[in-house]
């Protein structure tokens, strides 16, 4: 299945074949794209129910709209999981998405112009912490640590970096770092500094539920994350924090819990997507479950298997993964990260061009493919299938002729797992 890009019909009828379409093209390509999971159908049924229709401000028992009773108690249902899933104080269901989390975060707790230290974009970082293309890095000024020569973060370079900037905020966390993070390391040059350090476990929050990543919620004093990366839920993030949630924070005089509400509505936002706070408090209800944790173990089977098999003729930053994702360094290759995503595409195999450690390249072309295993896991592959679409991937990336016979193989093989999903 193609889908034709410059199509620009309007109306029900084209709008309904493209869903179809777009059905068939997913369920017939191998999306190894790390940011994506698939919406459960229990979450998506919630996420599509008659909370779509609430607009509301405000929060349980305090609201600037009436008939809001079911809003309140689905958004404590959501607060009460989020918190017990990840073993937290405090939670704030209501961002749209980690990104408005994140900027959520950093004007509750800083001035404009503020040191920022976070991990740099081709090293892993994140747009939204504070990198200079995001409007993150216009209002705040951006200090950056990367990472060693064997692709792991150097906390004695964080230290350093923090002795030397003064920043008020430490971010940790980012989407293109494959390797676990020494959250409580960070936390102790956090406190040796003076400054608040932030976390955002988007990619991992899964894993970390699961108990199979480090979680950084007993550390640090803010955690942000989505619910559509790697929770399987709807577009939506989550704020959390630990034991910090209700103490001032460094420099302030107010429970941190209490900055954090407020930064969320009114600073931020008004009304928040009563759809989506329904399908995270579904699919936080689903992560307790061990067939949850089952899914999370196999993404990491999924993972080093990967990482085994393209270890073998290329070079993988840090050597492999702690996580769902590996980061492949095309440098020694000759081809860029655009190029090989593109040929994959053309193979029915989706995956990202991302950029890499001292990493030259515009972020459009990038040196470096990111690889990631929450879709495979959650279609159930096999073993063996995906041990085959790991052989299509590199014969791709070996040799572009190669990608017709690919593309017939991975439709095969998807041909036989199904893909949930409204139609
Ligand atoms: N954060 C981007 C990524 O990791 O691809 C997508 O939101």
């Amino acid at each position: 299945m193609t889908i034709d890009a410059t199509d620009r019909r309007i109306g029900a009828a084209g709008l309904v074949e493209t869903i179809r379409a777009e059905h068939e093209y997913q369920r017939e390509t191998l999306c190894l794209i790390a940011a994506r999971s698939i919406v459960h159908p229990r979450v998506a049924a919630a996420t599509q129910s008659v909370f779509a229709n609430i607009t509301t401000e405000g929060y349980p028992g305090d609201r600037y709209h009436s008939g809001s009773a079911g809003a309140d108690v689905v958004e404590r249902m959501a607060v009460d999981s989020a918190c017990a899933v990840f073993g937290a104080a405090y939670a704030n269901v209501q961002s749209h998405a980690a990104s408005t989390a994140n900027l959520t975060v950093l004007t509750a707790l800083l001035a404009p112009g503020d040191v920022v230290l976070s991990m740099d974009l081709a090293s892993g970082g994140h747009l939204t912490h504070v990198s200079r293309p995001s409007v993150t890095g216009r209002f705040f000024r951006g200090v950056y640590y990367g990472v060693r020569a064997d692709g792991r973060i150097d906390l004695a370079e964080v230290d350093e970096l923090a002795a030397r900037h003064r920043p008020k905020m430490i971010i940790c966390g980012g989407s293109g770092y494959t390797r676990g993070i020494d959250f409580a390391g960070f936390r102790r040059i956090a406190d040796r500094h003076g400054c608040v350090l932030v976390a955002d476990i988007s990619h991992t929050a899964g894993l970390v539920a699961a108990g199979l990543y480090p979680s950084p919620v007993p550390h640090v004093h803010v955690t942000t994350l989505c619910t559509h990366k790697q929770l399987y839920g709807p577009k939506g993030g989550l704020i959390l924090s630990g034991p910090d949630a209700l103490v001032p924070p460094p420099g302030r005089t107010e429970p941190l819990a209490k900055i954090l509400d407020r930064a969320v509505f009114p600073y931020f936002q008004g009304s928040p997507d009563f759809g989506a706070i329904a399908g995270k408090a579904c699919v936080l209800d689903w992560v307790r479950t061990a067939e949850f944790h089952r899914l999370m173990r196999r993404v990491r089977e999924l993972a080093d298997l990967l990482a085994r098999r393209l270890e073998r003729g290329f070079d993988l930053v840090s050597g492999g993964t702690d996580s769902h994702m590996v980061l492949v360094d095309l440098r020694s290759r000759g081809i860029t990260g655009r190029d090989a995503e593109r040929a994959l595409e053309a193979a029915g195999i989706l995956a990202n061009r991302n950029r890499v450690p001292g990493d030259t390249t515009p972020a459009r072309v990038a040196a470096g493919l990111r690889v990631g295993t929450n879709i495979a896991a959650y279609r159930g592959m096999t073993t063996a299938d995906f041990d085959r679409c790991c052989t299509g991937i590199v014969d791709v990336l070996e040799n572009p002729a190669a990608v017709p016979g690919v593309r017939a193989e991975i439709a095969e093989v998807m041909s036989r797992y199904p893909l949930e999903g409204a139609l």
